[in-house]
């Protein structure tokens, strides 16, 4: 049989990049960036490349089971899909009956596919569908649409196009996106400058033109001493702060004492080194991205980094502006109807939030609310029981601080189910695991891009299911027609297709020679004559009305981070390009090249301890404790000490993984009470543990 190239996204990680695989013979030969799509560069990173291990992975869940022994005991019946989900819905029938729909909570990764999700949640009667967000991004979610009213993805970062672009908190050359690195890194090849602010020399810094190494914690510091010489050298963009700015005034009030020489002995960094990196923004603007970050779940003031960030890329002149942060292009911007979404086939459930978002908080994001909140309701019972909740391709036993704690609330759940295409803590842990299809085993729901240039795209099947797998379409319209969810009960993929599409003008047949239906051919960049910034004075607000009105500042006093007493450090974490959070160590492709991670220790910290490179080393915090390899390099600040995330796993199913590397989040003992009432983010930083040679 000849080779056959199908076109489909990635599921290795939440990117989701546009992929080509080549199939030959029902199996997966080559896979490749999606050549269509120029920025993809026809490449994928390695995670994307270790798809095709995972397929073959026996140690993936094979079919549906249902717990036999106790939660977290690993005895198992492996059951056909009919029994699976008959067992599913009479469950979740049984807690609607006795508590209602609304105590029924339902967990997701976000993304491109989760209309189907939401429309399924709808369809229970729940209004509590949440995602891993307040775990990740929600602190830049809700810092963008405090300032531009606008949530964060409605930005684009015009990469390409910019002159001077600012990694602070973002490692963005090993937590990859395909498309991103490869713009970056066309523009550095065109002189495009590169500033790196971080803890330790990554990656990233080592393609950078400035690195600041910072104290951990204080970034907020350093921006406000930024935007302090920003007002106070008349550097920033004047005409633009006159049209497109509210309370500037106000602003340059509140940084007038946070001079750079104070930020030095906050941050570390020089004074002098300040000034010239605002006269370096300040000759590149408009063109400037400073990064407000994406996994900025780490500190307590997370989220007025956040804030700050935004607001110096207004100060440049780069909201909206070509080679900054232009707005991204809906399909009624470009003159074209959006998919039809599954989410209005169903009435909107009238109970308010579980996690009071909305009502007790109506300075956040409606959409998936905040996940930590839910799981506190199935303990307090408060404002109502949550006895039932579904963990969607969701591992909150390995993405959210203190495991334990978390175990305490879900033993309170009537029901406990997770969809997952791995073994996971929390689907080891539930009462029924439903084996998603990996994804090239799968076709999704149709999707809709927005950005420079909207597109629709397709996740078509590349081959058949291996194991006895399913689905995401099929999972849930299985179980929507058993719970008696009629709008919900499609048939095929292609009845969703077609009936997302329709009024679109596009037809299924269209995806056939890309993968992908563009919306308009060229980008598109708003002009200033039409910026829309949907706050309620239509401009950028430093002051924000919303926040006020909760009783939370707009503009918030810097706090200095705790320093770590003697012989503790602050813990830190983050990515490598190797592994996507917890769910890849097992991957047999990616274990071989990585099959553990090491803890970063500062050369002179390490030295005082009497700890050399390479040894093993006890971490302890409240009286637990884990072993782990120390990596000694002068390239960490001395306050902190970082790992890989995603390590430590404890399943026998896994055997690779089994047992290597250390947990991050199980030093996080009391981790899920700590979390920003501004921002809505985890704080996950603000733990220190204790480093000690092994006697
Ligand atoms: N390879 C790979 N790519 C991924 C992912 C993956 O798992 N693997 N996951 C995806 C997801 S879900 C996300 S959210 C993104 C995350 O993308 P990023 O947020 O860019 O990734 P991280 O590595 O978590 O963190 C970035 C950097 O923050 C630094 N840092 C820690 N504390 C501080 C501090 O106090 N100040 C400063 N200035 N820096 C600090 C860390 O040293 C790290 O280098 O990556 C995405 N891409
Ligand atoms: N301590 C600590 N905690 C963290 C982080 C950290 O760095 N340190 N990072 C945080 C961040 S940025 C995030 S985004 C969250 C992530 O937390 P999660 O969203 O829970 O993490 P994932 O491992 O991406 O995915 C969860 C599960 O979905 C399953 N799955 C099912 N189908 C698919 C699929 O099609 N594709 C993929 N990729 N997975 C599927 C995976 O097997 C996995 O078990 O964790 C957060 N928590
Ligand atoms: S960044 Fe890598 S793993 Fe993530 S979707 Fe793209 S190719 Fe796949
Ligand atoms: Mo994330």
């Amino acid at each position: 049989m000849s080779t056959q190239a199908i076109y489909s996204v990635c599921g290795m990680c939440t990117v989701r990049c546009p992929i080509m695989a080549e199939v030959k013979n029902g199996e997966v030969e080559f896979l490749q960036g999606n050549p269509h799509v120029a920025a993809m560069k026809g490449s994928i990173c390695p995670r994307g490349a270790a798809g095709k291990a995972l397929i073959r992975d026996h140690e993936r869940i094979q079919a549906p089971m249902i717990r036999e022994g106790k939660r977290g005991e690993g005895k198992w019946r492996r059951v056909g899909w009919d029994e699976a989900l008959d067992e599913v819905a009479e469950r979740l029938k049984a807690v609607t009956q006795k508590y209602g729909a609304h105590s029924i909570a339902f967990s997701d990764r976000g993304g491109p596919f989760r209309d189907l999700h939401q429309a399924f949640v709808r369809g229970l009667g729940s209004p509590n569908y949440t995602n891993h967000d307040s775990s990740c991004a929600r602190n830049v979610q809700h810092a963008c649409m405090s300032v531009a009213g606008l949530g964060r993805k409605d930005l684009v970062y015009d990469l390409k196009n910019a002159r001077h672009v600012i990694l602070q908190t973002r490692n963005i050359f090993e937590a990859i996106n395909v498309q991103e690195v490869n713009n970056l890194s066309e523009a550095l090849a065109n002189g495009c400058k590169l500033t790196v602010i971080d803890i330790r020399a990554t990656i990233s810094a080592s393609k950078a033109d400035r690195f600041m190494l910072v104290r951990p914690g204080s970034d907020y510091a350093l921006n406000l001493a930024v935007i302090h010489e920003l007002l106070m050298q008349k550097l920033y963009d004047a005409e633009f702060a006159a049209r497109w700015m509210k309370d500037i005034g106000r602003l340059e009030e509140f940084v007038r004492e946070y001079t750079p020489e104070w930020a030095e002995t906050e941050t570390g960094v020089s004074a002098g080194e300040i000034r010239r990196f605002v006269r370096d923004l300040a000759a590149a603007r408009p063109a400037v991205i400073w990064h407000p970050g994406w996994m900025t779940s780490r500190y307590m003031d997370s989220f007025y980094v956040s804030r700050s960030i935004y607001i110096i890329n207004a100060l440049l002149g780069g909201i909206g502006t070509k080679g900054g942060l232009p707005f991204a292009n809906k399909p009624g911007d470009v003159g074209r109807k959006g998919l039809k979404k599954l989410v209005d086939l169903v009435p909107k459930p009238t109970e308010k939030r579980v996690d009071g978002v909305g009502w007790r908080y109506k300075h956040f994001d409606g959409g998936p609310g905040l996940a930590h909140l839910i799981y506190d309701a199935m303990e307090s019972a408060e404002p109502y029981p949550l006895k039932a909740y579904i963990a969607y391709r969701h591992d909150p036993l390995m993405g959210f601080p203190d495991p334990d704690r978390l175990l305490q609330k879900f033993d309170k759940l009537d029901f406990l189910m997770s969809v997952s295409f791995t073994w996971s803590d929390t689907a080891w842990y539930s009462d029924v695991v439903l084996p998603l299809s990996p994804y090239l085993e799968r076709e999704s729901i149709l999707a809709c891009k927005n950005g420079l240039k909207p597109h629709f795209f397709v996740r078509q099947r590349a081959i058949p299911p291996r194991f006895d797998t399913r689905a995401d379409w099929e999972i849930l319209c299985g179980l929507a027609k058993r719970l008696g969810i009629k709008e919900l009960a499609f048939d095929s993929i292609e009845a969703i297709w077609n009936y997302q599409l329709k009024d679109t003008g596009v037809r299924a047949e269209d995806f056939n020679a890309k993968g992908f239906v563009d919306l308009t051919d060229a980008p598109k960049y708003a002009q200033p004559d039409n910026f829309k910034i949907p706050t309620p004075s239509g401009k950028i607000e430093i002051i924000s009305d919303k926040l006020e009105k909760q009783g939370l500042p707009s503009l918030k006093p810097y706090e200095s981070p705790k320093r770590p007493p003697d012989g503790q450090f602050r813990l830190t974490f983050g990515r490598c390009a190797l592994h996507t959070q917890g769910h890849t160590v097992n991957n047999p492709m990616l274990f071989e090249q990585m099959p553990e991670n090491v803890l970063w220790i500062n050369d002179k910290a390490a030295a005082g301890l009497k700890i050399a490179d390479g040894e093993r080393v006890t971490v302890s915090r409240n009286g637990y404790s884990e072993t782990i390899a120390a990596k000694v390099t002068a390239l960490i600040h001395p306050e902190a000490v970082f790992v890989v995330h995603g390590f430590g796993h404890r399943l026998p199913v896994e055997s690779r993984a089994f047992g290597k590397g250390l947990a991050d989040n199980r030093f996080m003992q009391g981790g899920l009470d700590l979390w920003d009432p501004a921002g809505g983010g985890i704080a996950m930083q603000e733990h220190f543990v204790t480093v000690a040679k092994i006697r």
